[in-house]
């Protein structure tokens, strides 16, 4: 179905000027689409969700449609315009379309004046991440937990991502773990660190939380002009979590001297100076709620989130890439080197953010 096809269907208005993909996401395929309705011109977003990722679209759908109007409560009209996605319905009143190819379609607004970034060189803009999903989750503080579908089950737990690392490895379907087999060990070297949070939730020392699950920085919308964060966006991963799996994943994503995806391993490493700025935003936000056990196990996140996201990466490599769209052949194995390489380096670190933390703990 033709883009102008799925707009009619989402019904959006006047005349359609051009459309393009965009790139910066891993996962689903989006495109900005630009329409002129008397005079102005308005912009969209259309996707078409991943469903080998994601199995219950409309399970996501139902989450989102749950989480916006929750927090669109919040905020007037005019500030909902700028904080809170807005889904378009179609004319049978739902978010979703399924069209002939089986694609699974959905459209919304394009937040006017916003862009994303894939890495921050302005401390405060990256403070006003930490702010923005600060705020995101405790806007989601009083959400009815229950009421959300778990959209991917075990999506951070870190200790089912190790078995399913060590599955993948004994399986070996492409050949690939003698290539990989240092990198491989080292991860399995730090297990118990890994596996630590979750080690903590299930003996309930530290509380389940509704969080966003993907706290990648390029998951805010700033302006422009003046760096101010407007929506948290990609709510599809929107489920109970911890608080140290969207701190720490924004972290690893953020405060990497290097993309997330570095080949140069030289260039990668923790930036204190980015992680500061980051953890003032976030931790003032949201401290108070904090337990004390919660804001002391807080570092660990950055550290989980890295090793996690190596062993997931490294999983879809020996797995023969099904998973993350890759843009050359060994993409995820030079993400899965990247991440652990943080990890490591985050280790050495780890007295240092824990004082970090501190200072910004009320
Ligand atoms: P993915 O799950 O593939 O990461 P996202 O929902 O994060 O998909 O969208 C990909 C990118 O599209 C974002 O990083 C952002 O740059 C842009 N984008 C998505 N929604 C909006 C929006 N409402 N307004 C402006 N830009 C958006
Ligand atoms: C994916 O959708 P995107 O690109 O924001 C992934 C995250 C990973 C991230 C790594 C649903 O996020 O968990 O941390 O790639 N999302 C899903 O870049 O698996
Ligand atoms: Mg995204």
């Amino acid at each position: 179905m033709e883009i102008k096809q799925i707009c009619d269907i989402f019904r959006i208005k006047g005349e359609l000027k051009e459309y393009s993909a965009i790139k910066t996401g891993n996962i689903n395929k989006t495109y900005k689409v630009t329409y002129e309705d008397n005079g102005k011109t308005f912009d969209y977003i259309v996707q078409d969700i991943n469903k080998f990722v994601f199995k219950a679209p409309e399970h996501i759908m139902e989450n989102i449609k749950g989480v916006t109007e929750h927090i669109s409560k919040k905020y007037d009209e005019q500030e909902s315009e700028k904080y809170v996605l807005d889904f378009l319905q179609t004319e049978d009143g739902v978010n979703f379309f399924i069209d002939d190819d089986d694609r699974f379609l959905r459209a919304y607004r394009f937040i006017p004046r916003s862009v994303t970034y894939d890495t921050f060189d302005d401390l405060g803009v990256l403070e006003n991440a930490g702010a923005a999903f600060g705020r995101f989750q405790m806007q989601l503080a009083d959400f009815d937990a229950s009421s959300l579908h778990e959209i991917i089950p075990n999506f951070h737990n870190t200790a089912s991502r190790y078995e399913a690392l060590e599955a993948s490895a004994s399986k070996d379907v492409c050949g690939r773990l003698e290539e990989v087999k240092e990198l491989y060990d080292a991860l399995i070297s730090n297990k118990d660190t890994a596996t630590s949070l979750v080690k903590m939730l299930s003996d309930g020392s530290i509380p389940l939380r509704v969080t966003h699950n993907d706290t990648k920085c390029n998951n805010v919308l700033f302006d422009f002009e003046t760096g101010e964060p407007l929506a948290v966006i990609d709510l599809d991963t929107v489920m109970p979590g911890l608080t140290a799996y969207d701190f720490g994943d924004a972290i690893r994503f953020a405060a990497n001297t290097a993309q997330e995806d570095e080949p140069d391993l030289s260039l990668v490493g923790l930036d204190l100076e980015k992680y500061e700025a980051f953890t003032a935003g976030f931790v003032k936000q949201t401290s108070s709620a904090m337990t004390e056990q919660e804001l002391e196990t807080l570092y660990l996140g950055p550290i989980v989130m890295a090793l996690e996201l190596a062993a997931r990466f490294l999983t879809d490599y020996l797995d023969g890439d099904k998973y993350f769209k890759c843009n050359y052949e060994k993409h995820n194995l030079v993400r899965a080197k990247c991440q652990a390489h943080l990890a490591m380096d985050m280790i050495s670190k780890a007295e240092i953010t824990k004082q970090i933390i501190k200072k910004y703990a009320k």
